[in-house]
């Protein structure tokens, strides 16, 4: 038996390591390690509550305006005021704006790769290319064979310069690749489309947000952009918002639908943890949580999608066993009384009982749970909401399969690819009560407070990579405990104090590798998880920073 370290994994943000004891060619064990440590908590503290958006924000340059959320609504619940309705609907265009920007990157940039054999594609013939292209989505842009000719030209200077430019390092050739390559050829050509895409659709931020990627408009009460809130920069936003959405429609989630195929045996690998909890997001009019959101707030346990639970806030809990911490009496604590107290030792995997992650291991009821696009995904449709049920079914036909295929890194890449389309598709509405408001005069953007001397609350929300936590507590008018709980710290952290592994160990179990040293299969279903460090970590050892080791133990 042999143990094989991957560190860095790439294309993600931050510092992974992923440790995994291989036998007859599969995965038996797994260990997860964030590899890097921030201390956003700790500096949080004595700062002004106010502030606390502007700085959480920069944890992240990824999922940077789901902090600014979660932070002020954090700040809201302890001083106790709800924000006028031009705030919501803007937030609301944010998260959305941040969704199709983050998953198409993600799908393209950060994840085909795996999937799709850059050099192969320089075996294809444009022609088929072009009628693969069309064959699969008539409305798909620049499918023409000297298209894809052109594309292939421009590959084809990169692989003679001997310069991959950002295709190096990939396992190309690998046998796990199943792509003919005009699949692999039309798959570089989006590649290269959606680099594009995804400056526009970061400019959706700026428009109400001011930049990118961290906006500047969010406040506690509300927002600032009220000198945006006329027809203008209403129809820019808009003319943004359908040029992603004839991408999603025409290129993102057909360019899935057809990679699918190839890949099914996926559909049955990497599912993991069998809990699945979102926090919910995107309020409707008043604003109540969780009774207003579109994305409803569930979990779901054991896999069993005939119900969703209710969730209580009360019972989430960290726990710092395995984690480079101290807590002052070693039990898992709530958030709202959560300590960061970093406490060094090295990676201890050899150790049962050994710490080897600066990701704290959150629970639900004491419970591990997924969280992310796949986890909303089930909740949304156990709870019959609409548009992902229909959009769910209409892959699941598509595939000829049932909802048990979900449960994988396929289905996990494709509920991401299925949420794009969900939340593009509702913009449209929060653009239109939005410009109703306005028309009605009604240009109120924000509430006003008195900080309280002491006061604690939290806020919660759906980033893209899943349920996201911020909680305060002030004291003296200033931050007194601040702690931020993260998608990617529930999917990555490392096991409990009861040896229970969270997503990313229990996804690999099983995994099969066919050449550790080219660990293919173990990136797919790590990078299905879309996994950030920065955020999760909330120093990086130069002696850690090896692409590959391997010791046989
Ligand atoms: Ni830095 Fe993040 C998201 C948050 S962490 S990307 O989405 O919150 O997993
Ligand atoms: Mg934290």
């Amino acid at each position: 038996m042999a143990r094989h370290v991957i560190d860095p994994i790439t294309r993600i943000e931050g510092h992974l390591r992923i440790e995994i004891e291989v036998e007859n060619g599969m995965v038996k064990d797994a260990w997860s390690s964030g590899t890097l440590w921030r201390g956003f908590e700790v500096f949080l503290k004595d700062r002004d509550p106010r502030d606390a958006w502007i700085i959480t924000q920069r944890v992240c340059g990824v999922c940077t305006t789901v902090h600014a959320l979660a932070s002020v609504k954090c700040v809201e619940n302890a001083v106790g005021i709800d924000i006028p309705d031009n705030a919501r609907l803007i937030r609301n265009l944010i998260m959305g704006a941040q969704y199709m920007h983050d998953h198409i990157v993600h799908f393209y940039h950060l994840h085909a790769l795996d999937w799709v054999d850059v050099v192969s594609a320089l075996s294809a013939d444009p022609k088929k290319t072009s009628d693969l292209a069309n064959s699969i989505n008539q409305n798909a842009p620049n499918s023409g064979a000297g298209d894809f000719r052109a594309v292939q030209e421009k590959l084809k200077k990169f692989v003679n310069s001997g310069q991959l430019g950002p295709f190096t390092n990939g396992y190309w050739g690998h046998p796990a690749y199943k792509l003919p390559p005009e699949a692999n050829l039309m798959a570089v050509a989006h590649y290269l489309q959606a680099l594009s895409l995804q400056s526009r659709l970061a400019r959706m931020h700026a428009i109400f947000g001011a930049k990118n990627p961290h906006i500047q408009t969010y406040t506690v009460g509300g927002v600032t952009c009220v000198d945006d809130l006329n027809a203008d920069r209403i129809s820019e936003f808009k003319y943004l918002v359908e040029e992603g959405r004839a991408f999603i429609d025409n290129v993102y989630l057909p360019d899935v639908l057809a990679v699918a195929p190839f890949y099914l045996e996926w559909a049955g690998i990497g599912g993991g943890l069998k809990n699945y909890l979102s926090y919910g997001m995107l309020p409707g009019p008043g604003g109540k949580e969780p009774e207003s959101l579109w994305f409803p707030r569930g979990l779901i346990t054991d896999r069993d999608i005939s119900k969703v639970h209710p969730v209580d806030a009360s019972k989430i809990t960290e726990d710092v066993t395995h984690a480079w911490y101290k807590y002052r009496d070693g039990k898992p604590l709530h958030p709202s009384v959560g300590e960061t107290d970093p406490w060094y030792t090295g990676i201890e995997t050899d150790r049962a009982d050994g710490k080897y992650s600066w990701l704290k291991t959150p629970r639900y009821d004491d419970m591990p749970c997924e969280v992310g696009p796949l986890a909303r995904m089930l909740v949304n449709y156990v709870s019959g909401h609409k548009s992902t049920v229909e959009n769910i079914n209409g892959v699941l036909k598509a595939l000829n399969k049932g909802p048990e295929i979900l449960f994988s890194t396929l289905g996990r890449t494709a509920a991401r690819a299925v949420e794009t389309k969900v939340i593009a598709d509702n913009m449209e509405s929060w653009i239109d009560e939005l410009a109703a408001n306005i028309k009605r005069g009604d240009l109120e953007t924000f509430t006003p407070y008195d900080m309280p001397d002491s006061a604690s609350g939290f806020g919660m929300t759906e980033a893209p990579r899943g349920a996201l936590g911020h909680w305060i507590e002030i004291k003296g008018k200033k931050i007194h405990n601040y702690q931020l709980v993260v998608p990617t710290t529930w999917n990555g952290s490392p096991r409990d104090s009861k040896g229970r592994r969270s997503s990313f160990e229990a996804s690999l179990i099983g995994t099969p590798v066919h050449d550790p040293k080219q660990p293919v299969e173990i990136l797919r279903t790590i990078h299905s998880f879309d996994p950030c460090l920065a955020c999760s970590v909330h120093v990086i050892d130069p002696k850690t920073n090896e692409v590959f080791t391997t010791r046989a133990i």
